[in-house]
């Protein structure tokens, strides 16, 4: 069939299915995407001839920045369990390499996502073409090549018959719960809009089987003694638990062996919180009662989880525990010296109890602080009730993702998607974008700070393009107050964290910038209210879900009154330093850090 390279490759994704228990799925549910002259005339043709609208197996959607667009399509397969993604196409240079950011967070958050950058001519018979990088040590490096450390794939293709065999490879990096990330397939300009005669065999319909590997017998064996020895085991729950659709198998192991569950970010809602077993969240940001039963439990039962410096406390957490891992990632088993289980979540867990053994402690679970006032927490706690059971609550960066993982009342598996892995400021908006296209029926409640907003509001205007109705929480405290906090603690005075003008001093400790957000946020096309304090923000929230289109409720909350962390970070310390606070917050630092040790 004679086709262009970008004709091709759309075709091909159009007939790939990925299957799971049985379920077949589209893996590729559309093409987002932004044109230039590096992928107008090749895949942009290509969707055109198409059809490219919605109901063709592959719609097109135009996205107002490329490191959204990767945001979108990690929202939509988060949500989907990493089933399914979007592919997103740029142009040549800074199109491709606004991925870069994007890229790092699919792969550092194991979410798989398609990447089809433009590259500059393979023929190079014009070259330096508009935007090359021009490297005077080699001509085969372009800017796409930023992409290399951020993708698990990653190839150029610089021949039409290089093709096919990427596009396998491609497709099965997506599809292994091990391996998937950010796939990276970079295509010359030139390459594109090449004919060449495919077969026929290449667009035949292909499922791709998303594995659940079981636990080998041996070491299966070496967990449950591990299990018989242990009086003080405490789970930790990550995003795996979630991924695998393992949470009702979670809770009956917890219930029968009397195992209390801790969660990460990634892994919160894989309890209800108000399961016996569920301790809430754990580490920097967890709970009083989670981070106690770490420091006192014999054992260390990780399942899905990759270990961050949050949910250990950089290290410092889990006392004298030994670590099982149950990860289908043997890198993530292997952690901290753990014995290692390498498997699906799921299988692991129906098989992993040993005869006869229960665990030889008893927990209390967190209590729910009382809240006054129109604090930050506040606006958390009337949110978290409007989100209610079918609701889902999306946040990413600043000061929200602790007090949301400390305190959020998590009804279910996907009604919690914080994104902090990466914990890009400029997520929330577009990866709500992917949950709400992923979950259509759900009311999808986007957090954002007014720093997130400043750097990545623009796809409220995709939204309201396609739409797709989003309720956007803007949250406003004139700047930074999570690093605004972190930086008084280690000695930084505040510097650079508050959005005030240049003022008399020299500094930036002027006046608070006039700046509107709410205004900005009409002027995008959203439906906006103002809300000044609980009872308004409550009927705020109402009509926003009574509403059909994105509506973005504009708060400033009372400053300050945030609750202290129960287990430490690591943040270094200026060692030699002239003000007095950075010399008191090293002394502190270096106490702090003789509790972190290595696990092994
Ligand atoms: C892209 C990016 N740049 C910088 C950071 C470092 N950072 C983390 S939180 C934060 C401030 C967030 O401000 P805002 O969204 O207003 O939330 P607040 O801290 O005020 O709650 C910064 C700069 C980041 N996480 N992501
Ligand atoms: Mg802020």
């Amino acid at each position: 069939m004679r086709l262009t390279v970008a004709q091709a490759l759309l075709r091909f994704l159009a007939n790939q299915w990925s299957e799971r228990d049985g379920v077949e799925r589209r893996l590729i549910s559309g093409v987002f995407g932004i044109f230039g002259h590096g992928n107008v005339a090749g895949i942009g043709q290509a969707l055109a001839e198409r059809g490219a609208g919605i109901g063709d197996a592959l719609p097109y959607y135009l996205a107002r920045n490329e490191q959204a667009m990767v945001h979108t399509a990690v929202g939509y397969a988060r949500t989907l369990d990493r089933l399914s993604t979007f592919a997103c196409t740029t142009s040549i240079g800074p199109g491709a390499t606004n991925l870069v950011t994007g890229a790092a967070l699919a792969t550092i958050n194991r979410i798989p996502v398609l990447l089809l950058p433009g590259d500059v001519f393979a023929t190079r018979v014009a070259n330096p073409v508009l935007q090359e990088l021009e490297d005077p040590r080699s001509f085969d490096v372009s800017v796409n090549d930023a992409l290399r450390p951020v993708s698990r794939f990653f190839d150029r293709i610089n021949r039409p018959e290089q093709l096919p065999s990427a596009l396998l490879a491609a497709m099965r990096v997506l599809t292994d719960p091990a391996e998937t990330g950010a796939v990276t397939l970079a295509l010359p300009q030139d390459v594109q809009a090449e004919a060449w005669d495919w077969p026929e065999e290449l667009f035949a319909r292909r499922v791709w089987h998303v594995a659940r590997p079981v636990p080998e017998p041996a070491a299966l064996e070496r967990a449950r003694t591990l299990l018989r020895s242990s009086r003080r085991p405490l789970i930790v729950a990550g995003g795996g638990v979630i991924y695998s659709g393992a949470c009702a198998e979670l809770a009956e192991f917890a219930e029968e062996y009397g195992v209390p569950v801790a969660e990460t970010q990634a892994g919160k809602g894989s309890l209800r919180h108000d399961h016996p077993c569920n301790v809430g969240a754990i580490g920097h940001t967890g709970t009083a009662v989670a981070n106690a039963l770490a420091r006192k439990a014999d054992l260390v039962i990780g399942i899905g989880t990759r270990y961050s410096d949050f949910t250990t406390a950089s290290r410092t957490l889990f006392g004298q525990a030994r670590f099982l891992n149950v990860n289908v990632a043997a890198f993530d088993a292997a952690k901290h010296a753990g014995t290692m289980l390498v498997a699906d979540a799921r299988e692991a867990l129906r098989v992993l109890g040993p005869d006869g053994w229960r665990a030889g402690w008893t927990f209390e679970r967190p209590e729910r602080a009382v809240l006054e006032g129109f604090t930050q927490a506040v606006v958390l706690d009337a949110v978290n009730d409007a989100v209610g059971e079918d609701g889902v609550v999306v946040n990413a960066a600043g000061s929200m993702p602790g007090d949301l993982h400390r305190a959020w009342r998590a009804a279910g598996p996907h009604s919690y998607h914080v994104e902090y892995g990466y914990s890009c400021m400029g997520y929330e908006i577009a990866g709500g974008l992917g949950v709400k296209l992923a979950a259509p029926e759900r009311e999808v409640f986007v957090l954002v700070g007014d720093g997130s907003y400043l750097m990545m509001a623009q796809e409220i205007a995709t939204a309201v393009q396609e739409g797709v109705k989003l309720i956007v929480v803007l949250v406003d405290n004139h700047g930074f107050a999570s690093i605004g906090g972190l930086s008084e603690a280690v000695g930084a005075r505040r510097l650079g964290t508050a959005y005030r003008a240049r003022g008399a001093s020299g500094g930036l400790d002027g006046e608070l910038l006039p700046v509107d957000l709410a205004a900005n946020a009409a002027s995008l096309g959203a439906d906006v209210l103002r809300a000044g304090d609980r009872a308004e923000l409550v009927s705020a929230l109402v009509k926003a879900r009574e509403a059909m289109r994105t509506t973005v409720v504009y708060v400033r909350p009372e400053t300050g009154s945030g609750v202290g962390a129960s287990a430490w970070w690591d943040v270094p310390v200026a060692e030699v330093a002239e003000n007095p606070e950075a010399r008191e917050a090293r002394v502190r630092y270096e106490e702090a850090k003789r509790e972190q040790r290595i696990y092994l």
